[in-house]
């Protein structure tokens, strides 16, 4: 299936045309058929002379409703452009070809109604000339007429023809379907229209919907009138929701592939158009079917920031279209540069974000955003419109390697923050001599980083973290007053390693309760209770010397080979029992586990 839609001033016989190739009627109001006038998108399809389908979606030509005219050549990526041979170009032919030039729609026909009323000669050379300055360029022209069917034939094979040049639709992309119609259907609930332009919907899958918690459900699906359980782009589609009330949603809403989009009130953006000082301060963006109230903020000569009144599934590279309401004026189209713009706090802000969009053209570029950005989830650029591939793919999209979780870093930003890590690890090593590292969290918080898997992955040797604090692996980063101490207990204690330091001893050499936790903390020292120190290498000494004595051994026996005393021989037993390097008997004996 492909979609076209219909354009051009009000009275040229675009219904007219829609019912002739169709046998449908596109104006489904009452009040359509009464006034002779489509109000609202109208839409119908019939099969082609190749056996293709072609749906129409038929906008109004009155411009009092030009709004609803964008919000159904929005989606649609193919335009039949009606002019009456009698009439000629007219304010609307003229308004809706600078919106399809606007929103970049470059695959066309030109059909020349009421070609039975006069010549449509000069008509159909005014229309290519106005035409073929837009995207839309050189298009093919057929004279036809709906009252007596002269050049359906003709128009019917050009259609196939365009059909033909269409680009294959992205079916594995992810659906954006801009609804453009809801309503009530008994004993069914709400059911929304729109024009599938990429992806595939399924019955049962669920689906985002912006502003509503709970994801969607789709309970029943319809194209071109009939049930499906599936749907492929490009197609219309009529999507039945389970449980959703309709007044949750309705025209310039958008049904998603769940979080796979950036939901945005704010986008910097290029305008191809009016300069940027030209444009008013309030206009209306349209994209998909949305139209939201936009105030405007130059940059640059050709960039602006948009403040949207509500915010939109939008991603980078997107095409929309500014229109002035009160001046009947299309500004022109823009295509979004950023979807998650800086702040534009500081004096200066301005101008430098504008010689940053200076270089932007609305390809997504995963190097680009990883240096402006310097640090993101890979998940959130994707929402961004910027695809992201963690593995390399031969011919895959731009390759990126998460530095943790799925987070992605601008690699000299990553680097200086390795470094940053360091000195602030050193600096807090300083302030606080006696604690065992910086904590993660204090860390986190001074280089502002958003995640703490990202000060883990920072953290290099010889600095380790450690019960949720960075610091030095060694004792060589004791502090000196502590470190001299050890060396001291080294000296005096070195022949005799199994006596402790009487307390007096330890408060001559300066080691307190907080001195000793960090020595011991640092390796240097072995605790076996308060006040009672080893050095650290006694526990092995301690076993080889018991494995030598008449196995089980008393307490007695132990304290004498180890030259000790009970203050120190019965808290080092039981530490060699917790250690399962002796183990107790029932009769208080010991023997050492081989
Ligand atoms: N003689 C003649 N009359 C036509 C032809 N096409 C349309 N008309 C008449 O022109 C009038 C307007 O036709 P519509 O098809 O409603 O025009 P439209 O472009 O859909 O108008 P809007 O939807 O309001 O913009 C009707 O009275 C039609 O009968 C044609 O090819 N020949
Ligand atoms: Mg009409």
């Amino acid at each position: 299936m492909f979609v076209v839609a219909t354009a051009g001033h009000v009275d040229h016989g675009k219904s007219t045309l829609v019912r002739a190739l169709t046998g449908m009627e596109p104006d489904r109001w009452a009040e359509e058929r009464r006034r002779g006038m489509t109000i609202d998108l109208g839409f119908a399809w019939t099969t082609l002379p190749s056996g293709g389908t072609v749906a129409f979606v038929d906008v109004p030509g009155h411009e009092r409703f030009v709004p609803n005219m964008l919000a159904g050549v929005g989606p649609v990526p193919a335009a039949l452009i009606v002019v009456a041979a009698d009439e000629g170009w007219m304010p609307q032919s003229a308004e809706h070809l600078a919106a399809l030039d606007a929103l970049g729609v470059a695959y066309g026909l030109l059909a020349v109604t009421r070609a039975d009323l006069a010549d449509p000669g000069p008509a159909t050379a005014r229309a290519r000339a106005e035409i073929a300055a837009t995207s839309l360029g050189a298009v093919p022209a057929v004279a036809v007429s709906g009252l007596t069917g002269a050049g359906l034939p003709q128009l019917r094979a050009a259609l196939d023809r365009l059909a033909a040049q269409l680009p294959a639709p992205a079916l594995d992309d992810p659906v954006r379907l801009w609804v453009d119609r809801s309503f009530t259907v008994r004993g069914s609930g709400t059911v929304v229209t729109g024009t599938l332009g990429a992806g595939r919907l399924r019955v049962g899958d669920e689906l985002e919907l912006a502003g509503a918690d709970e994801p969607v459900r789709i309970r029943g699906l319809h194209s071109l009138g009939e049930a499906r359980t599936d749907a492929a782009a490009v197609a219309r589609v009529a999507v039945n929701l389970r449980g959703t009330p309709r007044d949750r949603l309705g025209r310039g809403d958008a049904l998603l592939t769940p979080g796979r989009f950036h939901h945005t009130d704010l986008v910097d953006v290029r305008l191809a158009g009016d300069p940027a000082a030209d444009l008013p301060a309030t206009l209306t963006l349209h994209v998909g079917s949305a139209a939201v109230p936009v105030r405007v903020r130059p940059l640059g000569p050709d960039t602006v920031r948009l403040r949207l009144a509500r915010p939109l599934p939008l991603l980078v590279g997107d095409r929309a279209l500014l229109r002035d309401p009160g001046r009947h004026h299309v500004s022109g189209g823009v295509r979004v540069l950023d979807v998650a713009p800086p702040p534009l706090g500081r004096r200066g802000a301005a101008a430098a974000r504008a010689q940053v969009l200076a270089e932007l053209d609305g390809r997504p570029d995963l190097a680009g955003e990883l240096r402006r950005r310097r640090l993101i989830r890979a998940g959130g650029l994707v929402r961004m419109g910027v695809p992201v591939q963690v593995e390399p793919v031969q011919d895959g999209p731009a390759y990126a390697e998460p530095v943790a979780g799925d987070w992605l870093a601008d690699p000299g930003y990553w680097r200086r923050l390795g470094e940053q890590l360091t000195e602030e690890v050193a600096r807090h090593a300083r302030e606080h001599p006696l604690e065992p590292g910086m904590p993660v969290d204090a860390l986190r918080q001074r280089l502002a980083l958003p995640d703490r898997v990202l000060v883990e992955a920072l953290v290099r040797p010889p600095l380790r973290i450690h019960a949720g604090r960075v610091g030095a692996a060694s004792a060589d980063a004791l502090p000196e007053p502590v470190a001299r101490a050890v060396r001291r207990v080294r000296a005096e204690y070195g022949d005799r390693p199994f006596r402790a330091p009487e307390a007096d001893r330890l408060v001559d050499l300066g080691l307190g309760p907080r001195e000793i936790g960090a020595a011991v903390r640092a390796g240097a020292l072995l605790r076996l209770a308060d006040n009672v120190v080893l050095l650290p290498d006694a526990l092995d000494d301690a076993v080889r010397v018991l494995a030598g004595l008449p196995q089980p051994f008393t307490l007695s026996a132990a304290r004498q080979a180890l030259d000790t005393t009970r203050r120190v021989a019965v808290p080092l037993l039981e530490l060699l029992d917790r250690r399962g390097a002796t183990r107790r008997l029932p009769d208080d004996a010991r023997i050492v586990v081989t």
